[in-house]
């Protein structure tokens, strides 16, 4: 392979370092393959940090609704909420918060705005104001 890149890069003053550097991209692009292969011996590395898949975003919406529900073991909070424009129609439905700090501060019946992302159809409350 190295002749053939030799041959190839003659004339180039540096066909050693071409070649090494094309060598090095196809180690790793093939051993890149083989981590993410599922059928590569277990899961030897979780990893550290989770990364979004390509194509996944976190999207912010704002809402507005009273609280109907407050389940602190289930870090659970039911919402009857008006439309979140761009999201979802008017319902009432349990949302998860962010932080389970969230819910010390409401109490049924209050009257609420609060923020939300949604990332892959996932909806997590970060933020709740009382109105
Ligand atoms: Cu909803």
């Amino acid at each position: 392979m190295k002749d053939i890149l030799k041959v190839r890069n003659g004339s180039s003053p540096t066909p050693t370092f071409v070649s090494v550097v094309f060598l090095f991209v196809l180690v790793f692009s093939i051993s890149c393959r083989k981590g993410m292969s599922p059928s590569s011996r277990g899961a030897m590395e979780p990893s550290p940090q989770p990364s979004l898949p390509l194509g996944v975003s976190i999207k912010t919406y704002h809402g507005v609704g009273t609280i109907q529900e407050v389940d602190r073991k289930k870090n659970a909070i039911k919402i009857d909420h008006e439309e979140i424009t761009g999201y979802m129609p008017a319902m009432s439905m349990d949302y998860h918060p962010h932080d389970p700090a969230l819910l010390d501060a409401v109490k049924v019946g209050d009257r609420i705005e609060f923020t939300l992302e949604d990332m892959a159809g996932i909806a997590t409350i970060t933020e709740i104001k009382k109105r």
